[in-house]
């Protein structure tokens, strides 16, 4: 027999609201009106998670589903907060409102990406069409904290025309990112070494739009080949996938990539705003779920652990059977 795990430990409360709560529905009537103020107070209750949170989203339902959610990953330093930069000052030109978020893996410490992030992304400044969130994807290591859902959710809420998600492309990010936009735009960059082979590897498969960046660089074209080689062997995607060389700091080839969000964008606008949802709360369902399954095997602690590896050991019981009494809690 093995020892039952302990029960996981019971869940912690929603921090309080900082907002009132007899006041939700004014107050996303203020968000959706543009003022600053309450946008940032509906994004900051969603991503706290409080016990304001399940109130907004119910509020918000009836306006989701307007925006379109642009994806941009790439290695750091392919210049992803600089082309998003671009990008916005070219949609603005054309009056389109845009929200951005900007997700920041580094660990709290190492928190300045953050700042470089806003720094660079100076279209924002002063310009009510254009609001930007940087976020810590602090406790998803590698992963997009499910904040980052629920602030597009806001930003749909708001009004946004279109929401702007800035991700580092590193393991399961990029998988997260593929789930959570509706466009995913893969950035590389001639320069960055040994990070161009790790990102042929995953995120050529979810790209939507390739861009190489740094477009005014040498070896810009020598990158623009490898791309379109590796994208040549995957032929089922190489015809759909267009790559564009941009340059973030000049200009070139901005209008071109923004009329490549566009044409997907259009595609997409098909799919029900609903089935978007959906997906972007799937995705937060099993991560939600593979949490949990991390968090029980961690509070059942070394020692059922290690009964249960016994009983694997002496053929009791195969692994399956393991895991099974380990979600069983
Ligand atoms: N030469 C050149 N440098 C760029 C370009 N885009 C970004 N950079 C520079 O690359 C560095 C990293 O840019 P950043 O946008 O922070 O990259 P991120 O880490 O991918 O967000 C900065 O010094 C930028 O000025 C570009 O098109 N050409
Ligand atoms: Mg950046």
């Amino acid at each position: 027999m093995t020892k039952p795990m302990p029960p996981s430990k019971p869940e912690t409360p929603a921090p309080p609201a900082r907002i009132d709560l007899a006041n939700v529905s004014e107050l996303i009537a203020r968000m959706r009106g543009g003022e600053r103020r309450a946008i940032s107070a509906v994004i900051t209750e969603l991503e706290r998670l409080s016990a304001a949170a399940p109130a907004l989203l119910q509020a918000l339902q009836p306006h989701l589903g307007h925006a379109l959610v642009a994806g941009f990953t790439g290695p750091p330093g392919a210049g992803k907060s600089t082309l998003v930069n671009a990008v916005i000052e070219n949609l603005r030109k054309q009056g389109r409102t845009v929200g951005v978020i900007a997700v920041d893996p580094s660990s709290p410490i190492s928190g300045g990406a953050i700042l470089g992030d806003r720094i660079r992304m100076t279209a924002a400044l002063d310009d009510d069409g254009v609001f930007v969130r940087s976020l810590a994807s602090r406790g998803y290591l590698g992963g997009l904290s499910p904040a980052a859902v629920r602030i597009i959710d806001a930003m749909d809420g708001a009004g946004f025309d279109i929401v702007l998600l800035e991700t580092v492309g590193t393991g399961q990010n990029e998988i997260d990112v593929a789930e959570v936009a509706d466009i995913r735009v893969v950035i590389s960059a001639p320069g960055l070494g040994d990070d161009i082979q790790a990102m042929k590897s995953g995120l050529l498969e979810i790209a939507d739009i390739m861009v190489v960046n740094k477009g005014d660089r040498p070896g810009a074209e020598q990158t623009m080949q490898q791309l379109l080689g590796a994208l040549s062997i995957r032929a089922t995607i190489s015809d759909k996938v267009p790559v564009l060389k941009t340059s973030a700091l000049n200009g070139d080839g901005i209008a071109e990539l923004v009329k490549a969000l566009d044409d997907i964008g259009r595609r997409v606008s098909q799919e029900p705003a609903v089935s978007r949802r959906r997906r972007r709360a799937r995705y937060l369902i099993a991560r939600a779920a593979s949490d949990l399954v991390a968090a029980r095997i961690k509070s059942g602690g070394k020692s059922s652990l290690d009964t249960l590896a016994d009983g694997v050991l002496s053929g009791t019981m195969t692994p399956d059977q393991a895991a099974k009494k380990v979600l069983e809690g």
